[in-house]
């Protein structure tokens, strides 16, 4: 096969640019070990049930305007199914999943996570606006999938 000699030059340097990603790329994962963060806790996915925060599911006080969302989420729901916070809150979630991979999307929000057996997600927002705000999993997770949703009241 012949090739051009301008054709050459360009693969190098294709080439080298996706080398130069991969090293990048590789040197944070496994030197710098700059794993995505929700990898940074993990927990028994067999004893969510009994593990904390996990074993008190639910929404609490924690400042001034400011809440914490314990939550687990299930085939097809999400603990707890209230939740209800102030406008101009900033919630705290901290999730789990007890089964498979779920997702928690709240539409109109920048929230949308991945939320996986084994694994601690920890996400926050401020909700400026009062309203409903729709949540729900994006993951595919089985047959009550389409079911599998709640809301956030904010009042
Ligand atoms: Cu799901």
């Amino acid at each position: 096969m012949k090739m051009h000699f301008d054709e050459k030059i360009w693969l190098t340097i294709s080439f080298g640019i996706i080398m130069g990603f991969m090293l990048i790329t590789g040197y944070q994962a496994f030197a710098l070990n700059m794993g995505p963060p929700s990898h940074s806790e993990t927990i028994d996915p067999q004893k969510v049930d009994q593990t904390a925060p996990f074993d008190e599911p639910g929404i609490k006080q924690i400042g001034e305007n400011e809440y914490e969302v314990v939550m687990t989420l299930q085939l097809f729901n999400f603990t707890p199914m209230e939740i209800e916070v102030p406008a101009g809150a900033t919630v705290h979630f901290t999730l789990t999943s007890k089964d498979v991979i779920h997702g928690f999307q709240v539409v109109n929000t920048n929230i949308n996570a991945m939320v996986m057996p084994g694994h601690i997600q920890k996400i926050s927002q401020t909700f400026d606006q009062p309203g409903e705000f729709l949540v729900i999993c994006n993951e595919y997770c089985g047959a009550g999938h389409q079911v599998m949703s709640t809301v956030i009241k904010v009042k």
